[in-house]
């Protein structure tokens, strides 16, 4: 019996994307994990629409295998007034989708802020171009731009004696593009406004980590049947980073969270994407180890690696060389996959801007090249790995 390849996926952001699925093709990308970006988050997801964006991409040669995101609106996250109609909404969305055939989902459920970082140009030393988080950038828009109340005691002293003294020398410009970096959305989508931000945040100061676990299980058991008739995968994806920042809680950063997640709900559609990218920035996650432990519920995975600092600063390193040991992680997907009916989809998360990349305009994070790199090296490793389960 032959051994079965893991899918090779590549986030596209819609027609105006700048790396277009011509590029995907030459990749070598087959699955398109896409989304309607420019529906507001909450409405409905028509039918319509995602027949058009399905015939769209099929007829470049690709399919439609996973949608990232089907965004949970902060009213679902909160278990605020009227977040009935919006899980009326979510489920109506789930079942368009299932009747299109597109049946994995990814969300998050992060408060407020999806992914955050404090550069997105970070300079490495071959001149290729990175996305970057550091506290003392975090803490200088926390403490001096966001104005938080109590910031300033929440960052260990030497983090705050060194934002104290940075923040001095900063221009009101400067001050301006790192506020807008950490508040940028996702591309097609709506911004965060600081106002907005600083509203959430109240919200949530009467939401503590069991408080907003507790509105995931509920979201998840709302979902459950409609998920179950309709052969729906959700995949939620870890916290990047995956752990509490601007006071907010986090519930998906490590093991103990993703074993209370996949418990929480304990039926095949609750499933997880699998972000080593993410992962990797928690100073005490053992990526294999947690990925064995929810390896049978892992239906998507995001391949990428950071580099961390003592501060736990981290930078996106090359995706083969970080804090991440790829090989093991390639190793228990591949394996696996060997049990599936339908293969678990990856994408190379993220990749660094470099050669032509530096010249044109792509989402953060999202360069052609960058993750061209990323994928050929992945699927590079995965050949390997299988040869090596099975010498001939
Ligand atoms: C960043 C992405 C995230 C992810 C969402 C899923 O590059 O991995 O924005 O799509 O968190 O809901």
């Amino acid at each position: 019996m032959s051994t079965k390849r893991l899918l090779q996926g590549w986030r596209w952001y819609g027609p105006n994307d700048s790396v277009s699925l011509q590029d995907v093709k030459q990749a070598g990308a087959s699955v398109i994990v896409n989304a309607l970006h420019h529906i507001p988050h909450g409405e409905v997801w028509p039918l319509e629409t995602i027949l058009e964006r399905k015939a769209y991409i099929e007829k470049a040669g690709l399919t439609w295998g996973v949608v990232e995101s089907l965004p949970v609106h902060e009213v679902i996250k909160t278990r605020s007034r009227g977040y009935e109609q919006y899980i009326k909404n979510y489920k109506a969305s789930l079942v368009n989708l299932a009747k299109a055939g597109v049946k994995t989902v990814c969300y998050n459920f992060m408060p407020v802020l999806d992914w955050t970082r404090t550069q997105l140009d970070y300079t490495l030393e071959n001149g290729a171009k990175a996305l970057y988080f550091n506290f003392i950038d975090l803490a200088i828009f926390d403490i001096y731009v966001l104005k938080r109340s109590g910031a300033e005691s929440e960052y260990p002293k030497e983090v705050f004696n060194q934002a104290a003294k940075k923040a001095k020398g900063l221009s009101s410009n400067e001050l301006d593009e790192l506020a807008k970096v950490i508040l940028m959305g996702i591309p097609n989508e709506k911004n965060i406004e600081l106002e907005d931000l600083r509203k959430n945040i109240d919200v949530y100061k009467n939401i503590d980590k069991q408080g907003l676990r507790e509105n995931l299980k509920l979201f998840l058991e709302d979902i459950a049947q409609v998920c179950q008739e309709h052969g729906i995968k959700m995949t939620i994806h870890p916290d990047d980073p995956p752990y509490p920042i601007l006071g907010l809680p986090r519930i998906a950063g490590n093991m103990e969270d993703f074993k209370y997640i996949l418990n929480a709900v304990d039926m095949p559609f609750n499933g997880v994407c699998f972000c080593t990218g993410s992962l990797s920035a928690g100073k005490d996650n053992d990526i294999p180890a947690l990925l064995e432990e929810v390896k049978e519920r892992v239906y998507f995975a995001h391949l990428r690696a950071v580099k961390k600092d003592d501060m736990g600063n981290f930078y996106e390193a090359d995706h083969l060389d970080g804090d991440v040991d790829m090989y093991r992680v390639v190793e228990i997907l591949s394996k696996e996959n060997q049990n599936r009916a339908e293969s678990i989809v990856f994408r190379p998360d993220h990749g660094h801007q470099l050669l032509d990349d530096l010249h044109k305009v792509s989402n953060p994070g999202y360069s052609a090249i960058g993750r061209l790199k990323g994928l050929a090296e992945i699927r590079g490793l995965e050949l390997g790995v299988i040869r090596n389960a099975n010498p001939s």
